[in-house]
């Protein structure tokens, strides 16, 4: 038996939404241009990784090297393929059991936050008509480190004036299950962080998982 938790920080890629497949294809549209290999697989390793690491990821295939100045201009290329991208977004991109595991929350007086490394969450939560849905949001914009680093989750936790040991969050990151574990947080893998044994508690999506039992663990 686990300190009472208080407040759930989720992920927003790949657990509220699924902004993916806009990642990759601005990335992809980007990699074309510039003549770099880059295909789904490579997709996989960006998941919940900041902008620039990102980037970094992908021109570990380019044949030549780029100066900072024409990283940064790469980065921002791809931010705006993917601004046009998730423009499209609207209410029915949320993923299945996000709506009925907040409003559960709530009904439980369990605080709810965000904690994403993406820098475009406020443009997100807009499009998905969920910008006033959450106690607190800690994202990209507010940090150094990204994940693993836990700075974006004991951000959200002070936001939400809750000790880390009170929180869970809900991940669907490799490298945010290690954050929120680096954090001193209890962490729920979904989606591709399902099967991660560093887990506390796992589940496909949230709409399987058991928020019941998971709230009196
Ligand atoms: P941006 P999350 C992450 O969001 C994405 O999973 C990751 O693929 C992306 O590179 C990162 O946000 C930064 O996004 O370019 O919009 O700042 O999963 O932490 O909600
Ligand atoms: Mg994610």
């Amino acid at each position: 038996m686990g300190e009472k938790i208080l407040g759930v920080i989720f992920d927003l890629d790949g657990v509220i939404v699924s902004t993916d497949n806009c990642h990759y294809l601005a990335w992809k549209r980007m990699a074309d241009e510039e003549g770099i290999p880059f295909d789904r697989k490579v997709n996989e390793r960006l998941r919940g990784v900041s902008r620039m690491e990102s980037l970094a990821i992908i021109l570990e295939r380019a044949s030549r090297a780029y100066t900072q100045e024409e990283k940064l201009a790469l980065a921002e290329r791809k931010n705006g393929y993917y601004v046009q991208l998730i423009g499209q977004l609207t209410q029915n991109d949320i993923l299945p059991g996000a709506l009925d595991t907040l409003r559960l929350l709530k009904e439980q007086n369990v605080k709810v936050a965000i904690g994403s490394s993406s820098r475009n969450t406020p443009i997100i939560l807009r499009q998905i008509g969920l910008s006033d849905a959450f106690d607190a949001i800690a994202d990209g914009n507010a940090i150094r480190n990204s994940k693993p680093d836990p700075e974006v989750f004991l951000l959200a936790a002070r936001l939400l004036g809750l000790a880390p040991a009170n929180c869970l969050v809900v991940e669907d990151a490799d490298a945010g299950v290690q954050a929120a574990l680096a954090g001193g947080m209890r962490a729920l893998g979904v989606g591709s962080a399902a099967a991660n044994p560093t887990a506390t508690f796992h589940s496909q999506s949230l709409q399987t998982a058991d928020f019941a039992s998971i709230l009196n663990a």
